[in-house]
């Protein structure tokens, strides 16, 4: 989560918000500091809900402002409210405590993150953006068709970074172009995330266009797990339904949004258990 406040009044541009939105797919939601402002969601991906209150000063504060935020409340859809309040004019975790224990039973205080989940389930958004489970290219074997230079071969697809400069990634300009995961044992799959050329500070023209990913649990026969068209975004994030796979591929028949035909995918990430 995070709150932001780059408009003069208070609110989130709406250029930002859409950037969050394509470029940080994990994100569950934004907070703006204008008071009372409405729930939008950014490229239908990503909430950003107005604070119900600024710098409150103190424990009434709080509950005027909790009150005037569920005022007229319909009792049959949720209704939610983000309350801020200013630990230097003397509120402290107590004066939360206690506002909490002041509501009744039509009120549930949550943590952030879970408010952001409520909110997303409410919206017909998957509460967790991201696929579940652990990245298990992370200790997988990785292969592909030749690379463009010596630095840039398969491995730097599944090591974890997308910081260290343009030799983080796989690049391949061969066609098929092709990238494929041993991820050494039988896994539970549910998801993916591939991290193209913009990921790594690279030209975003440059992410990848077209692709499929397939998995196999026998590196013999695959099977389709992920189809795309028209890809822009630097992270593309892939939830499927879980299946078991011992390896996982990555085909790429767009490598760019231009006439380039190179590759570049900083990183290859498998999710599951
Ligand atoms: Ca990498």
């Amino acid at each position: 989560m995070l709150t932001i406040w780059n408009t003069i009044t208070g609110g989130i541009n709406a250029n930002v918000g859409q950037s969050f939105a394509v470029n940080a797919p994990s994100m569950l939601g934004l907070t703006a500091q204008n008071t009372g402002g409405g729930l939008t969601i950014y490229s239908g991906k990503l909430p950003g809900m107005a604070l119900s209150c600024n710098y409150c000063t103190n424990e009434q504060a709080m509950k005027d402002h909790i009150a005037s935020a569920a005022a007229g409340w319909n009792r049959t859809s949720p209704r939610f409210a983000i309350i801020q309040a200013q630990p230097w004019q003397g509120v402290t975790p107590t004066s939360f405590l206690n506002v909490r224990n002041s509501l009744n039973a039509d009120y549930v205080v949550v943590r952030p993150d879970h408010l952001f989940m409520l909110m997303r389930e409410a919206n017909g958004l998957p509460a967790d953006p991201m696929p579940a489970g652990s990245n298990l290219a992370l200790g997988g074997l990785a292969s592909g068709s030749p690379s463009c230079a010596a630095n840039e071969g398969p491995d730097k697809a599944v090591n974890g970074t997308v910081l260290g400069g343009n030799a983080e990634k796989w690049c391949s300009a061969s066609a098929p172009r092709q990238l494929q995961i041993d991820l050494r044992s039988a896994r539970t799959v549910n998801g993916f995330v591939v991290r193209h050329a913009g990921a790594g500070g690279e030209n975003s023209a440059w992410n990848t266009r077209d692709f499929g990913i397939q998995t196999s649990t026998d590196g013999i026969n695959w099977s389709d797990a992920v189809t795309v068209f028209g890809n822009t975004a630097s992270i593309s994030v892939h939830k499927i339904a879980a299946r078991s796979a011992r390896w996982a591929r990555l085909s790429i028949a767009t490598p760019t949004q231009t006439s380039d035909g190179a590759a570049r995918i900083y990183e290859f990430e498998v999710y599951g258990n």
